[in-house]
């Protein structure tokens, strides 16, 4: 499969044809499919996927299908806007860039003056193409520490990778799907996994970070087996070797169950663990407290499954595992998280091909992002919020603590945030935010709030002042690069097809607004200037040679700890204080929580809370990803109304039918917390204790103006999940393992 020959844009039938790789907006994560776009007249009239393109040849799913639609849509917004009626109230005037740069120049200014630099925040949600230029924003344009991803405990992705590089001292550990190589699954030296573990994701639906999930499929057709470790029967758990349906956030019981039994039957890897591994004998001894029969208790996985799962994942070679948000979303994810590598690490599968590719420990293109931070005193550095108390989060993570952050907006203390700038997230529409209600109050104090995006939002709608329009990925120049460069199957290029009104991208607006207020910080003069000068120093190649080739593979060497590639000074093994993979986590130690992998009940259960039990009987879990939304977006897109119409909350048919409810009837979900309705969708993939609530649900076609937000408090599920119960080491929160009660909505 040669990328290099076809060139990237042509013309065909009165079209302009261009090839690009997808990111964002719309939103998806940087797997980068390959696209041709269709434009005539300045319209984009069709999509269709690339044939050429080495890891979605040509395959691609309805959200980039219905682009178009997403592009030219009446609704969007196309020119900047200023906000001309109270906030909340839907009354905005159309002005000109220029207008709106010198009314936020000349707030920031006033801002920083009177309060100080630190007093502006920028919000950012996950890893949509502004996440590379979101920190940026705020240390060089705007001067200030503090930049927020808002979701307690920081539950996404960040957990994942603090975990890693504290206990692999790597980038992200992934699948070997063969993405590193042009010719892919022929690639001599390239094995099949004979195991993947699917460990609490859902990745054909998902596609995240830089996991193409349809090559789990591929792998499937060519033999691999799957274990896959979920509460419900997802595609992929329906077609696994074995469905392990354990009880929401008991993963680290699981985990531990599954290394007890390939430790004490002697399955493990003795020359890697000897070589390569810190703290097995520790690990030995901690495993004996989760017997595979107490482990079923805990986690209602039948007892045989768990031995069995776990002997044919240690005899499988290679074997492969991924990790999802179920180590995130979880108080005890750290633990999860950590128990998970823990079996990587002892049967033997990292890094060696059709094993668990790791990343090296800084990100590739990463050192703009990373030294941008310089532009800040080390006095204005040290008061980025949430660093002092969350040590191992801050050190992993150049953000603000998100649960620090709302204490701060409501107390104003240590000093009072006055500006803020949504840059990349929807959060009171149930995504970003748990607790949205308290944001909501929260966020409604600013002095001055600028939003950039697509469309009016409900966060748009009652925070800004200015709204600033976003080109979506067919309008923009730009790079994609998987895993944000912590683990880079290839760097591709994301070529301009169209332009639409005055739209601009994320790193367009950064240069606008630093160049205005921090010029030295950006010297460039546009952004294939800019672009070239991150790709030149690593790659060797120009922008315009990236546009050229549209896939560029950067090289890929298996047993990196085997060649001193994982550390800076050459030596062979990890970056770890130990400079083996900690088993035994002398940084977690450090910071005050265990060493090794322990279990915690969820902070509500049936076992922690037996009371509150009582009145909320049912599990909640939330937020499993849909085919054609992507979080809170897509709502306005009518193609993809009519796959996902309505909010789903899924309830096995057995405890419907004890609530009297049926398919497809409006049901309030409620704890004490709060409520929200959603409508019943019956399914037998569930465990009957068991529910699932969809997050995202906001209504465009609802009225805009408050207190309505567009129905943003109706199908509001995280307004049933807390603000204050984070793990020790502050990452994690249970969006996934609430409890509640379901009753039918009389209405
Ligand atoms: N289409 C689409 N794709 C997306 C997104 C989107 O909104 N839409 N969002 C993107 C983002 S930001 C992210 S972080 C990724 C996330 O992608 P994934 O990690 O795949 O996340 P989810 O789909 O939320 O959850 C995966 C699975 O975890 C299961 N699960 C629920 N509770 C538990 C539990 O306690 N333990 C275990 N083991 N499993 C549990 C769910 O049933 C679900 O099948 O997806 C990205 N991709
Ligand atoms: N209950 C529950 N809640 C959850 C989850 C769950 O599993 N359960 N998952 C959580 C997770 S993992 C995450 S990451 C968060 C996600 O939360 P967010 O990332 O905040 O997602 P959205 O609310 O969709 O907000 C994103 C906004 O950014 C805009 N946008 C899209 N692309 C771009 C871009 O390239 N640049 C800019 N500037 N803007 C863009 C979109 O139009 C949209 O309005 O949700 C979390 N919320
Ligand atoms: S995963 Fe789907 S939405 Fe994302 S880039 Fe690929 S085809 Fe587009
Ligand atoms: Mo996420």
């Amino acid at each position: 499969m040669s990328t290099a020959k076809k060139p990237w844009t042509w013309e065909e039938d009165g079209y302009t044809v261009t090839r690009t790789c997808a990111w964002s907006p719309p939103g998806c994560h940087p797997v980068g499919c390959g696209l041709k776009l269709y434009v005539k007249d300045n319209r984009l009239v069709k999509v269709e996927g690339d044939p050429d393109h080495p890891i979605s040849q040509g395959r691609l799913c309805i959200r980039c299908l219905s682009l178009p639609e997403y592009v030219h849509h009446p609704q969007r917004i196309i020119y900047p806007m200023k906000r001309v009626g109270e906030r909340g109230e839907n009354k905005w005037q159309r002005i000109s860039w220029d207008e709106a740069w010198d009314i936020i120049v000349d707030k920031v200014q006033d801002i920083k003056a009177k309060y100080g630099p630190e007093s502006i925040v920028v919000y950012g949600g996950t890893g949509r193409q502004a996440c590379l230029y979101y920190y940026p924003l705020g240390f060089a344009a705007l001067g200030t520490p503090n930049v927020c991803y808002p979701l307690s405990g920081w539950s996404c992705y960040g957990p994942r990778c603090a975990i890693t590089q504290y206990v692999f001292g790597t980038g992200y550990p992934e699948i070997d799907f063969a993405g590193y190589y042009p010719d892919r699954y022929d690639h001599p030296g390239w094995k099949l996994p004979e195991c993947i573990i699917i460990w609490g994701k859902d990745p054909i639906k998902s596609n995240p970070d830089g996991l193409y999930g349809h090559a789990i499929v591929d792998m499937m057709k060519r033999g691999t087996k799957l274990i896959v470790v979920d509460p419900r029967l997802t595609w992929l758990a329906s077609r696994a070797e074995y469905w392990l349906q354990l009880r929401p956030g008991t993963d680290a019981a699981l985990a531990l169950g599954m290394l007890h039994v390939i430790i004490n039957e002697g399955l493990y890897d003795k020359d890697f663990v000897e070589k390569w591994c810190a703290g097995f004998d520790d690990l030995k001894q901690r495993v004996q407290e989760y017997p595979p029969e107490k482990v079923a208790e805990i986690t209602w996985v039948p007892k045989e499954k768990i031995v069995e799962a776990a002997r044919f994942f240690a005899r499988s070679k290679p074997a492969s595992i991924t990790w999802g948000l179920a180590v995130d979303e979880n108080p005890n994810g750290v633990q999860v998280g950590h128990a998970v590598l823990s079996l990587a690490a002892v049967t033997g599968n990292i890094d060696v091909p059709g094993g668990i590719t790791i990343g090296p420990p800084a990100a590739l293109l990463g050192k703009w992002r990373v030294e941008t931070r310089l532009e800040l005193t080390e006095e204005l550095w040290n008061k980025r919020i949430g660093a002092q108390e969350y040590p191992a989060l801050a050190n992993a993570l150049a953000t603000t603590h998100p649960d620090v952050t709302l204490d701060v907006l409501e107390t104003g203390k240590p000093y009072p945030i006055k500006m803020a700038w949504f840059n990349s997230t929807n959060l009171i529409s149930p995504t970003c935010s748990t607790a949205p209600d308290r944001w909501y109050r929260a966020l409604k104090n600013m002095e001055f709030a600028v939003a950039t995006d697509t469309f009016m939002t409900p966060t748009a709608m009652a925070f800004a002042d200015i709204f600033l329009p976003l080109s979506t990925f067919a309008e923009h120049d730009g790079i994609v690069l998987t895993h944000f460069g912590r683990n880079t199957i290839f760097v591709g290029a994301i070529n301009k097809a169209l332009q639409v009104g005055e739209c601009k991208s994320d790193i367009e607006i950064c240069l606008e607004l630093g160049k205005r207020l921090n010029p030295k910080a950006w010297p460039w003069n546009d952004v294939k200037e800019f672009f070239t000068s991150q790709l030149k120093p690593e790659l060797g190649i120009t922008f315009d040679e990236l546009k050229e080739q549209v896939v560029v593979h950067p090289p890929y060497e298996y047993r990196k700890y085997e060649t001193g590639k994982l550390r800076p000074d050459g030596e062979p093994g990890f970056m770890t204080p130990s400079g083996k993979i900690e088993l035994y986590s002398t940084l977690f130690e450090m910071w005050g929580d265990d060493p090794l992998p322990y279990f915690e009940e969820p902070p509500y259960s049936p076992y922690s809370t037996p009371e509150l039990a009582k009145e909320y009987p049912l599990i909640l879990t939330t937020g499993a990803r849909m085919w054609g939304m992507f979080h809170s977006e897509h709502r306005q897109i009518r193609t993809i109304r009519e796959i996902h119409s309505d909010p789903l909350v899924e309830i096995h048919p057995d405890t419907a039918a004890q609530l009297g409810i049926n398919d497809g009837d409006w049901v309030y979900i409620e704890n004490m917390y709060g409520k929200c309705k959603q409508k019943a969708k019956l399914t037998v993939g569930i465990h009957p204790k068991v529910v699932h609530a969809q997050h995202g649900w906001w209504f465009p076609e609802k009225q805009a103006d408050e207190p309505n937000l567009f129905g943003v408090w109706d199908a509001n599920v995280n307004l049933l999940v807390p603000h204050k119960h984070i793990g020790k080491l502050g990452f994690g929160s249970p969006l996934k393992s609430m409890i509640c009660k379901v009753y039918k909505a009389e209405e």
